[in-house]
């Protein structure tokens, strides 16, 4: 069956952003006069909740911390600095691409296969990564990015990944999720997607079962990624021809 397309996740599958993600909460809780600071095992458990606005209403939800009911009223203007803090962070252009992820970008774009994004984070965060990051023109490679409130119900509700197969006018089985989170893995397999899971920094505890394949990353030549999910099978390149295997298989 060919491959028609391909669908990255960004948040730590396109790079491992969610440190700097965290330190632009707590940038903006200080600039909003809160004392909330969330360290990373915290925020590892907040992480389970997708959506930058969805996190901050569930941790006063859970926790309950001085300054909660004004934070929730100015909620929007608080995870606008948020976003604004994370955008200075990385047009500083210190995160870099996890390994292969540029590789198999290039090899689809050649190949003539569609690239698209379905992702849980803010539109402005994912055009600041792939500019800064990637390329100045790299959103132009991209058939549709599905981003942040496009959608109501965020990952791991499939609507993320089935608004983006209807602007790619591409059925699920024609497509391929490459992601790095359980959330991310049960989006796409309840939009009817095949997965490649790449566990990150954050999300290496997840349960990653139902994805077609676990790789340590999507490897390089010279560093070839491991495969996780099955200790007997090699590990080696995510590329086309794996990928088209998985499809077809
Ligand atoms: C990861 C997320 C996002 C980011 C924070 O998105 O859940 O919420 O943690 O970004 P994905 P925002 O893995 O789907 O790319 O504050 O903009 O939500
Ligand atoms: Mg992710």
């Amino acid at each position: 069956m060919a491959l028609e397309a391909r669908i990255f996740d960004v948040d730590g599958t396109l790079a491992e952003t969610e440190e700097l993600h965290r330190h632009s909460f707590n940038e903006s809780f200080r600039a909003l006069g809160l004392d909330w600071v969330w360290q990373p095992d915290l925020y590892r458990e907040l992480l389970q909740v997708t959506g930058g606005k969805e996190r901050i209403r569930h941790y006063v939800e859970r926790f309950a911390p001085a300054g909660g009911t004004m934070a929730l009223a100015h909620l929007g203007k608080l995870h606008a600095e948020k976003t604004r803090c994370y955008g200075a962070l990385v047009a500083k252009g210190i995160l870099k691409p996890r390994p292969g992820v540029a590789r198999l970008l290039r090899e689809t774009r050649a190949a003539g296969v569609k690239l698209a994004i379905a992702t849980t984070s803010d539109p402005a965060n994912v055009a600041a990564l792939l500019g800064a990051s990637f390329a100045p023109d790299a959103p132009a490679w991209f058939s549709a990015i599905g981003a942040g409130d496009i959608v109501a119900a965020k990952k791991p509700a499939p609507d993320v990944y089935l608004w983006v197969l209807e602007r790619l006018r591409c059925d699920p089985s024609r497509a391929i999720a490459i992601e790095d989170s359980e959330n991310g893995l049960r989006a796409a397999r309840a939009a009817g997607l095949k997965v490649v899971a790449t566990p990150g920094f954050y999300t290496n505890t997840d349960d990653f079962s139902g994805a077609s394949a676990v790789f340590s990353d999507l490897g390089e030549a010279d560093a070839l990624a491991r495969r996780l999910d099955a200790p007997g099978k090699t590990g080696g390149l995510v590329d086309l021809a794996l990928l088209r295997g998985i499809i077809s298989g």
